[in-house]
């Protein structure tokens, strides 16, 4: 695109922005506090479809990303209802997360993170109801189980990955969950080079993390070097496309500085596709060199496992189809989202059909992959599917979400979103088999479409009715920051648990007895195993030295559905909840004499208030 049109397009974009923002600000309320324009009808229409009568159950679960609270929301749809919140990479005090001693192990002195994309996994690419990866910015992905809704492993920060913003996408059979850097950096990490020497001395890497198909624990697999670009978002190729996956990317120009401005000159980037079937083959055959501690496939060595699709400017998000055939690259800067052919690539593969390379990677010729530039609108970001073949693609910058119909390439429709729509999540809108229904607008900000709370406004999150040919907006919801991706599943393929069966807990330091609940010592070092049961916490008095090493052991030895209790101990920043069934684990320097009352935390029964303790910790 030469300079002129750039600069239409980017007044083109600004004059755009300007009018929904003149447009929203001029829209007036009714006396109600209901905006005033929707009719009567249109209400009592969203009401009914969206409402859950008390008892009634949603139909869906949505989990949604919480941003850098480092937290998975979910979330029951149609009714918007938050149902619950599972801390992933942030101590949450509400469920005691962080404040044990395996948790605490787990967070690895982290207290943050950055969740972006959480990744249902599937069995021949439909969502499977068994886990949740999620990656984390700091090079970490986490395993939520959905069979108790919690997090049970993080892995990383994972060597050479410096900012795991494309992950964590599942393969159709959750052989792998992808990871890939952001920021290049020189590898391996903590090596220094000057920032001038960016274009040539910097790398990224993309990498896929194994998962064990029978308890889906995550190894580190292989990487590959990659060029230092800005790798943004993937997503996994299914049915036609299986065996690959797609990374948009961005600052292909190598440029650092002012990247708004350095690295939106050229005309196209790329995204790029990695053979990871051959990938795998070519470790096997021992092809890897050790970067960091980790194989790493250095593509100048091994051809044939990536190649580089030049798209739209600074492309943001990649999707691919149900049926696999179309890769959506959508070109944040563009008015049009782009559709690559399978097929077509394939061909361009095997005819060699290259325009040049990149640090030894070939690049495919765009006029022979691509099917259709689509003018879905300004700033499309993402895309998600319908079972009908349609496609439905946010538009940033025309806050709006748009319609269109694979293989013909028309735009349908059109809805707004308020305000500045990023993500958005269909009905397992990017598995093989898409249930249309509900879509789900992850909007960036909600300019006053609530109650004033300050100026740290909460996210708005849209939903939409997309199971006739029109969108109807139905519903706004009002989320914690900060909504990224989601993946919405049908509720019966969950089946959690209530209460951990006693028979399955194995902590060596569990008892179910009060009579085994008690305090021995070796040395300094004192071990108290606990027994919580409504509604007393046994024993009720724990005695220790000055400088004591303590490990309090709580096994919470109901068998309800709902019975938590809680341990909170005062001035030692102790706080632990532990399930029915559960045993949990906490130890701490008892540094400070004194008397400390320790009380359940969670309200368990009408003597609930009773349920209390001391700790007594004697100067000698
Ligand atoms: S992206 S800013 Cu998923 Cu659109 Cu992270
Ligand atoms: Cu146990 Cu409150």
């Amino acid at each position: 695109m030469n300079r002129q049109r750039m600069q239409l397009l980017f007044s083109g974009i600004a004059v755009a922005a300007i009018l929904v923002l003149a447009a929203y600000s001029c829209a007036p309320k009714a006396p109600s506090g209901r905006r005033a324009g929707a009719a009567v009808s249109d209400i009592a229409f969203a009401a009914q479809k969206t409402y859950v009568a008390p008892g009634d159950l949603d139909e869906y679960y949505m989990f949604a990303s919480g941003g850098h609270s480092g937290q998975i929301y979910v979330y029951g749809i149609p009714s918007m209802r938050h149902l619950s919140t599972i801390p992933v990479y942030t101590p949450y005090p509400a469920t005691g997360y962080g404040f044990d001693d395996e948790t605490k192990a787990m967070l690895g002195g982290l207290t943050w993170g950055d969740v972006h994309h959480p990744s249902l996994s599937e069995t021949k690419g439909d969502y499977d109801g068994r886990w949740l990866f999620v990656n984390d910015m700091n090079g970490r992905i986490a395993r939520v189980d959905l069979r108790d809704f919690k997090t049970h492993q993080i892995l990383g920060p994972i060597a050479n990955v410096s900012g795991n913003h494309g992950s964590a996408f599942v393969t159709p059979n959750t052989e792998y969950a992808m990871m890939a850097s952001r920021f290049s950096i020189p590898l391996p990490k903590g090596t220094p080079a000057p920032v001038d020497k960016y274009a040539t001395d910097y790398k990224g890497v993309v990498a896929a993390i194994k998962i064990d198909p029978q308890n889906g624990q995550m190894s580190l697999g292989w990487e590959i070097l990659m060029p230092p670009f800005d790798y943004d978002l993937g997503d996994a190729g299914k049915l036609a496309s299986d065996g690959w996956m797609f990374w948009t990317s961005y600052n292909t120009e190598r440029a650092t500085g002012q990247l708004e401005v350095t690295a939106s000159q050229r005309d196209r980037d790329y995204i790029a596709a990695v053979n990871w079937r051959e990938a795998e083959k070519a470790i096997a055959a021992g092809k890897g060199d050790d970067l960091g501690g980790v194989k790493v496939l250095d593509p100048k060595k091994v051809p044939g496992i990536v190649y580089l699709m030049p798209c739209g400017k600074s492309p943001h998000g990649v999707d691919v189809s149900p049926d696999g055939k179309y890769i959506i690259g959508s070109g944040k800067l563009q008015g049009v989202t782009t559709v690559f052919n399978i097929e077509k690539i394939l061909t361009a593969i095997r005819n060699r059909d290259f325009i040049g390379e990149e640090d030894g990677i070939p690049v495919l010729k765009y006029e022979s992959i691509k099917d259709a530039e689509v003018p879905v609108g300004l700033g499309p970001l993402h895309t998600q599917f319908g079972p009908d073949g349609y496609a439905y693609t946010s538009l940033f910058v025309d806050s709006a979400i748009a319609k269109w119909k694979l293989g013909t390439w028309e735009v349908v429709d059109k809805v707004p979103m308020s305000y500045s729509i990023g993500h958005l999540c269909a009905a397992e809108g990017d598995t093989v088999s898409p249930d249309g229904k509900w879509l789900v607008g992850l909007n960036k900000l909600s300019h006053g479409r609530h109650l004033s709370v300050g100026p740290s406004q909460p996210e708005s999150s849209q939903l939409v009715d997309i199971s006739e040919e029109k969108m109807k907006l139905l519903y706004d919801a009002f989320t914690e920051p900060e909504p990224h991706y989601a993946q919405m599943i049908k509720a019966d393929k969950l089946h959690p648990i209530e209460v951990y069966p006693k028979a399955e807990n194995h902590n060596p330091l569990a008892i179910w007895d009060v009579k085994d609940a008690g305090m021995t010592r070796q040395g300094d070092q004192v071990l108290v195993k606990v027994a919580e049961v409504r509604s007393t916490i046994w024993p009720t008095a724990i005695t220790v030295k000055r400088g004591d090493t303590v490990k309090v052991a709580i096994t919470n030895i109901e068998q309800t559905t709902d019975e938590l209790h809680g341990f909170g101990l005062l001035d030692y920043n102790i706080n632990l909840v532990v399930d029915p069934g559960e045993t949990k684990t906490v130890t701490f320097k008892a540094d400070k004499p004194g008397v400390f009352p320790y009380y359940c935390t969670n309200f368990c029964s009408a003597l609930h208030q009773e349920m209390q303790g001391y700790l007594v910790v004697n100067v000698q």
